[in-house]
């Protein structure tokens, strides 16, 4: 079978990827209709969420940046949780401590010293858990990403880096962040390895990720992993990258993209065919229309919680009355 995984493995893996692909799409589309607030679109980014994620154990911890909103869904999150975040609902604020996955992060590679911590933590305890950490090609050039990559390394921290590079940071490109050949060579100046992977072939994105977790677990400290390709979406709902981006290219990439490109192998192989295809769309589809439906459901949130962790004393301006 490919990649050492077995056919209820790939089942189970492409199930992950159509479920992810479905929250996408299904979120721009919400985000149209206005039921949800600005979205950060991930399309053609899900060989890499999937193929990573799938080296972990439930036990290991996941920290997702924006691009990665949707990762708690391949653990069992509900869909309503992950709307209600992107509505701005106080119930899409799960306590990390439940899923293992980390609050999503926005500000650029703020969360890797969090994941280099947690993971240098459970080792200091001698629970053998492992850290993967999410974030995009942007994130290399920011200090959080210098300080918690050379500290997991220092530390022998069991983190796997993993950098989505989709060869922008909203309108800048790759080349104006680095003169660096690849973000895979900055490994080196940490003394670690750097790994370079297809970021549309989840099996090779999986298998680099299989060997990263299976050193971190050994006490071997964290690896990074490169994922290449290049955003076939706009950066977010708010963005239009008719400014900047190059639209042929973009209609490349769109046409080979990673869903289908797994779906074909495993049709070739023999273990998917129509039906199963059929019914595992459908099942995604059914699973956001009753999480849309959900978060809808709940009663909108108290405003005045936007202060109540805010301040012990607010200012005057902020007091009633
Ligand atoms: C510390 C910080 N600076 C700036 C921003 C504004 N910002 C939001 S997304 C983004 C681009 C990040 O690009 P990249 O790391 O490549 O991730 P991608 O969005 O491509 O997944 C920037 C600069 C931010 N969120 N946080
Ligand atoms: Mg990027």
């Amino acid at each position: 079978m490919e990649g050492g995984l077995d056919r209820d493995d790939l089942l189970e893996l492409y199930r992950r990827m159509v479920l992810l692909r479905t929250y996408d799409e299904r979120s721009v589309v919400y985000h149209r209709q206005g039921r949800i607030g600005t979205y950060a679109i991930y399309w053609n980014h899900e060989a890499i969420q999937a193929g990573a994620t799938f080296a972990l154990t439930d036990d290991d911890w996941i920290f997702p940046s924006y691009r990665e909103s949707a990762i708690g869904l391949i653990r069992g999150m509900p869909v309503e949780t992950l709307l209600q975040w992107w509505r701005g609902h106080p119930s899409g604020w799960w306590s990390p401590a439940d899923w293992n996955v980390g609050s999503i992060c926005v500000p650029i590679a703020t969360h890797l010293p969090h994941a280099a911590g947690l993971a240098w933590g459970k080792k200091l305890r001698g629970e053998d858990a492992v850290a993967m950490a999410f974030f995009g090609d942007g994130a290399t050039s920011e200090g959080a990403f210098h300080e918690g990559v050379n500290f997991a390394a220092v530390m022998d921290a069991p983190v796997v880096f993993v950098c989505n590079n989709n060869g922008w940071a909203i309108s800048t490109p790759v080349s104006a962040q680095t003169r660096a050949e690849s973000l895979a060579d900055k490994a080196i100046g940490y003394g670690i390895p750097g790994v370079q992977v297809d970021g549309l072939d989840v099996l090779a994105v999986y298998e680099a990720a299989r060997a990263a977790v299976e050193r971190a677990r050994a006490g071997h400290g964290p690896t990074l992993i490169e994922a290449v390709h290049y955003r076939a979406a706009p950066h977010a709902t708010a963005d239009d990258p008719r400014a900047y981006i190059d639209p042929e290219r973009v209609e490349q990439e769109r046409a080979r993209e990673c869903v289908g490109r797994f779906e074909a192998l495993l049709r070739e192989s023999g273990v998917l065919d129509d039906e199963l295809v059929a019914s595992t769309r459908q099942d995604a589809e059914d699973l956001m229309r009753a999480g849309i439906a959900a978060a809808e459901a709940e009663a909108p949130p108290d405003p005045e919680l936007l202060f109540a962790h805010a301040y012990v004393n607010p200012p005057g301006n902020m007091r009633n009355g």
